[in-house]
């Protein structure tokens, strides 16, 4: 009789260990928001080193594993199963659609996908001011590279990086991007998480169809181009505390019907930039709606750069910020905000969004 009831309690018990007789058990069973905060993106990635896991998973004796047992035993019901793809190359995963979700690696190394045939979405025509639901978790523990003239769709899928790279406003670099974009390539469809730093990086002409950052880091979008022009279209940014769109190339950038709230500035043209000088940037932002935030456009008038705002509104009136820039890394003077005809120019501006 006895020894039925503990079989019957077995398999309960080696899902759940015991809290008094388990550290790790014991530790998440205290410390419930600490250790749901970390389930909540542990549990959806697939992560197989130690880096990066919290000071307290000694308590689990920082195994995956364990942590991964444990984190489904205490908070199941908060997370969405990892997906992961087996495969990249393109015979095994010849397009975006047959794919279920990424591959994680453990090393550093970009991963590039093949991404051949795409679904064509038309690109949004209004302003959507909601971060859409997500249709699934996807992790990566490294950018996600899109071949030059390729279109990755990301379903409305929330991606993101595990172990998180994030160091808040401490700048790093393409490597610890969630996307890497080549030359005129397309991502579009997705929703890109908070542990990521670097948002989007496009080495060349992009278009960056709704993509929205439910918590941007250090930047959302990093545009390198030479010269021509890239495209964001529709999609949203939340919570940047400087930058959405760091403008580094030179050509244009088209921003419409796009979201930002709490935000530093939406769009900047490098201020300091090694490569200042060597030509100028334009942005044209249309059909912007952006609340508790800065300015819409920070630009270098020495370098010709010019900020064009349509049909937008920023609670507080805050249009451009017009500076002198340098090449020499020190922060670039400010010489002026608002409209000056010449370099910032706003039509149908109000204040009420
Ligand atoms: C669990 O981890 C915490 C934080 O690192 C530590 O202070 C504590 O002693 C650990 N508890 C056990 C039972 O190992
Ligand atoms: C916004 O600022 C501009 C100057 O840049 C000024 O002309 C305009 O009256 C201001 N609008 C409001 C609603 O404060
Ligand atoms: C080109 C240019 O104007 N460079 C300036 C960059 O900023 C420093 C510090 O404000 C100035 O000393 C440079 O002249």
């Amino acid at each position: 009789m006895h020894k039925l009831a503990l079989l019957s309690l077995l398999p309960a018990v080696l899902a759940c260990l015991d809290p008094s007789k388990n550290a790790c058990a014991s530790f998440m069973n205290a410390n419930k928001a600490t250790a749901s905060a970390f389930c909540a993106t542990f549990t959806r990635s697939l992560v197989t080193t130690t880096q990066g896991l919290p000071v307290w998973a000694t308590n689990c004796s920082n195994k995956p594993s364990l942590l991964s047992k444990k984190c489904s035993c205490y908070f199941t019901g908060n997370t969405a199963p990892p997906t992961i793809v087996k495969a990249t190359t393109a015979a095994e995963a010849p397009t975006i659609k047959t794919m279920t979700g990424l591959k994680a690696t453990t090393t550093n190394k970009a991963t590039t996908l093949q991404t051949s045939t795409v679904r064509v979405t038309a690109a949004p025509l209004e302003v959507t001011t909601a971060l859409p639901k997500s249709s699934g978790a996807v992790s990566t523990s490294a950018a996600i590279t899109v071949k030059a003239g390729q279109t990755f769709d990301g379903g409305m899928k929330n991606y993101d990086r595990w172990p998180r790279v994030c160091q808040e406003q401490k700048e790093t670099g393409e490597a610890d991007a969630m996307f890497v974009l080549e030359d005129g390539a397309t991502l579009q469809n997705v929703i890109i998480g908070p542990n990521q730093a670097e948002g989007v990086h496009c080495k060349g002409r992009c278009n960056i169809i709704n993509v929205w950052w439910q918590d941007v880091c250090e930047d959302a979008i990093t545009l390198k181009q030479s010269s021509g022009t890239s495209n964001i279209i529709g999609g949203g940014a939340f919570k940047a505390s400087d930058k959405i769109v760091q403008f580094n190339g030179f050509g244009t950038v088209n921003i419409r019907n796009f979201y930002a709230k709490d935000y530093g500035k939406v769009a900047r043209s490098c201020g300091n930039c090694k490569t200042n000088g060597k030509g100028s940037r334009h942005i044209v932002l249309e059909n912007i709606k952006a609340v508790d935030g800065g300015v819409l456009c920070g630009i270098n008038t020495n370098y010709g750069d010019t900020c064009t705002i349509k049909s937008s509104c920023q609670k507080k009136n805050k249009t451009c910020d017009r500076f002198t820039g340098n090449n020499s890394g020190k922060e670039p003077n400010k010489i002026g905000s608002g409209a000056d005809g010449q370099y910032c120019k706003v039509s149908s501006f109000v204040t009420s969004c």
